[in-house]
């Protein structure tokens, strides 16, 4: 997949939006999609500004249902948004149909295009750069969780079938580290024999789901930072995007994943692994914000698990970058060839500190609740 766009003229045109391209703008938030945020001027000399997003579908094998999903979840959010009295053309995203009415337009080299509401005076971010910041992302996804609450789970397809399973991660990292298709193994035996030794964790939510004690819930999936939209005014996150991945999960899955990025002192490829540590500050401020929006709905088993699923996260995480090094980076984009595996190294790092913290992770979430009232 390429990371470049050079056909926005007729993108554009099949969406029926005419005018002059006045500036196209990557966006290098994800490491699976390309996007782009396009300006035109239209016929009266209005700049609009619209996001162009090219599919990975080789990420995403079912792009028309995953549409499908989108269509039904963004509708219901932007209903909720409305109910709440909020903007639903900053709180939610839209996917815009194309002119022969579909919500997705597969250009001439067969790339798998969609163009999204362009959410004005708001911003992402890459990293954690203080609690509150971490606090309001919390919010935005307990929050998202909660509008998501009735939504029914049967009308949605999984994207990625398994894709949470820790165990069936674990067994695609097995296999990786036998095919070794890189040949890259004996370049990362150390990190290969910490995942190997955690091959009892990968079993705990899948038990718990089987035995029916952890409940499904629509989820997002993938909780990075960069998936929220930031109120460029009140830094307030007012809109969780990205949202390929929405689909029956735990509540864990979206908590779990959210420490996992932010909840680290250095970037997700930071080199230097003395910059990397797991945050007790950062991790109180995400439950803060996330139990103050969706504690009274989680139910006693889950947030028993809660201080663990950031380091079950982070574990599935780590596999998923180092057997994605192993396969030779086919799947995540890098940027140079150890890339992948400088991820996992991060990733090992804070799974490593997060398991030596573990108790008081845990005491963390006791007095959260404790403060907030929430029964546990
Ligand atoms: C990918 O596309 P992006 O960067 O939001 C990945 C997540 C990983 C994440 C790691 C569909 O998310 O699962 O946690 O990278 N998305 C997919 O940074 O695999
Ligand atoms: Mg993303």
């Amino acid at each position: 997949m390429d990371d470049i766009i050079t056909n926005a003229g007729e993108i554009l045109a099949a969406y029926g939006i005419t005018g002059e391209i006045e500036e196209i703008k990557r966006i290098c938030d994800g490491h699976i999609n390309n996007t782009f945020k396009v300006e035109v001027k239209d016929g009266s000399g209005k700049l609009r500004r619209y996001l162009i997003q090219e599919l990975n579908t080789s990420v995403f094998k079912d792009p028309v249902n995953l549409m499908n999903n989108l269509i039904g979840v963004t509708a219901y959010l932007r209903k909720e948004v409305e109910k709440n009295g909020g903007d639903v053309d900053r709180e939610s995203l839209y996917a815009y149909p194309a002119k022969d009415g579909k919500p997705y337009y597969i250009d001439n080299d067969g790339r798998f295009w969609r163009c999204f509401n362009y959410i004005y005076g708001a911003h992402s971010e890459q990293r954690v750069t203080s609690p509150e910041l971490f606090r309001k992302a919390a919010k935005a996804f307990g929050k998202f969780q909660c509008m998501l609450a009735d939504y029914p789970m049967e009308g949605l397809v999984e994207t990625i079938p398994n894709f949470h399973n820790t165990v069936s991660r674990f067994a695609d990292f097995k296999a990786a580290v036998e095919n070794n298709i890189s040949g890259r193994a004996d370049t990362c035996r150390e990190e290969i024999a910490f995942a190997l030794a955690r091959e009892k964790d990968c079993s705990v939510f899948v038990d718990l789901i089987e035995s029916g004690d952890l409940p499904l819930r629509v989820t997002h999936n993938d909780t990075k930072l960069n998936n929220v939209m930031f109120d460029d005014e009140t830094g307030d996150g007012i809109c969780v995007i990205d949202l390929d991945t929405v689909m029956p999960g735990l509540s864990l899955y979206d908590f779990g994943d959210s420490i996992r990025y932010g909840a680290s002192t250095a970037a997700e490829d930071e080199k230097d692994l003395d910059k990397v540590h797991f945050s007790l500050e950062y991790f109180r401020a995400y439950a803060e914000g996330y139990l103050s929006e969706a504690g009274s709905s989680l139910t006693k088993k889950e947030i028993e698990c809660l201080a663990y699923s950031g380091k079950l996260m982070t574990l599935e995480c780590g596999m998923r970058f180092l057997g994605d090094y192993l396969n030779g980076d086919v799947y995540f984009k890098t940027e140079y060839p150890k890339h992948n595996l400088v991820r996992c190294r991060t990733q090992f790092k804070l799974v490593k500190e997060m398991e030596e913290k573990m108790a008081e992770t845990q005491k963390i979430i006791e007095e959260v609740c404790d403060k907030l009232g929430i029964e546990k």
